[in-house]
């Protein structure tokens, strides 16, 4: 299998997140992706290759103008007023309530966030910018014919929506991609999401259409981030209804539990035929996760990789969480390779 990855991905270092009351260096570091490398690369998986510099077209398919600019800017602002912090927001807009775009920087910081997990430094446009070229590139050699390509995207993608960044994410790859395989003809795409998280940007971005059905496992947002969304009652809105589908699991769930949830989501992308399938693929649903509460091993990895080929769609693997990162390249390849012999 091909992989696509730049190093401008690992320019984004962040130097601490909140987390439980205290400033923690963070859990989504650079060494998460050079780990991955180093085992697809000890392991031979296959080529890794660069992505192919694109304009930001295909980004603002899926991303507001206003929001891109933000994301490209901000960090100047910043330094000019903060020059030994990264910018994190603090401040956030009433429930429910239409909000004006602040001019000052604190206030267009939460305006288009959702949390304190996700700071922004010096390299973060470089690293985001990379990427989503990343998504595109895979996303493009799986149009010409490849039966699967893994995309190292990092950061990741599955939090961010058109004009909220959050969760470590920025901008949403998956999102991205599907959009790309729409605009080059396909008619129907799906996205399953494996990441321990509910894939709330990808959600919102998706719900209220039929053209990509978005289908997620990952753990009761009753008592897992993102909170607010990743119900199962969330089935899609308006033209979108009976498109989005949702497998909360609950804290602790084993492989046993969580492969019924796969034959689930599996059976619905089946009915829906979609020409391509993209996998948000997040390994933190791993038992020695520092952030998760679920219970697979690193063998199990192997067994879903194998359970999503049975799918026989042209797939494309985009890297979304996973923190526990003395075995976060065992378990990404488990996936890549279970999928492959699979074929
Ligand atoms: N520091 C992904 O796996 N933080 N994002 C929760 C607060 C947010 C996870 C604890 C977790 C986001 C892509
Ligand atoms: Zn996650």
């Amino acid at each position: 299998m091909l992989t696509v990855f730049s190093t401008d991905q690992l320019r984004h270092a962040g130097r601490g997140e909140l987390h439980r009351g205290q400033l923690l260096p963070c859990f989504e570091s650079p060494k998460r992706a050079q780990l991955i490398l180093d085992e697809l690369e000890s392991r031979n998986l296959g080529e890794i290759i660069a992505p192919e510099p694109r304009g930001l077209e295909a980004v603002l398919r899926i991303h507001d103008a206003a929001y891109v600019d933000f994301l490209q800017t901000v960090f100047d602002r910043w330094h000019e007023i903060h020059p030994d912090s990264d910018a994190i927001p603090h401040t956030w807009n009433l429930r429910g309530t239409q909000s004006t775009l602040p001019q000052n920087i604190y206030g267009q910081l939460g305006y288009y966030s959702c949390d304190a997990s996700t700071p922004i430094m010096a390299d973060t446009w470089p690293a985001i910018k990379a990427s989503a070229d990343t998504a595109l590139t895979a996303q493009r050699l799986v149009l010409e014919g490849q039966r699967s390509v893994f995309g190292l995207t990092r950061p990741p993608g599955h939090h961010a929506t058109s004009d909220v960044f959050g969760g470590y994410c920025f901008f949403n790859n998956a999102a991205i991609a599907a959009q790309a395989f729409l605009d080059d003809g396909a008619e129907r795409v799906a996205i399953l999401d494996i990441d321990y998280h509910h894939g709330n940007g990808t959600q919102i971005i998706f719900e209220d259409r039929n053209d990509v059905l978005v289908v997620s496992i990952h753990a009761d947002p009753a008592e897992a981030y993102p909170y607010f969304m990743g119900y199962a009652n969330e089935t899609g809105v308006a033209s979108g209804k009976g498109f989005t589908l949702n497998l909360p699991l609950p804290e602790g769930t084993d492989w046993r539990r969580y492969q019924r949830a796969l034959e689930t989501a599996l059976a619905a992308i089946s009915r829906f035929a979609p020409e391509h399938l993209i996998v948000s693929l997040g390994v933190d649903t791993f038992a020695g996760d520092p952030i998760s509460r679920f219970q697979l091993n690193s063998n199990d990895f192997s067994i879903m990789g194998r359970q999503i080929a049975q799918a026989g769609l042209p797939t494309l693997f985009l890297m979304e969480g996973g923190y526990a990162v003395d075995d976060i390249g065992c378990n990404v390849m488990n996936v890549l390779t279970g999928f492959e012999e699979a074929l």
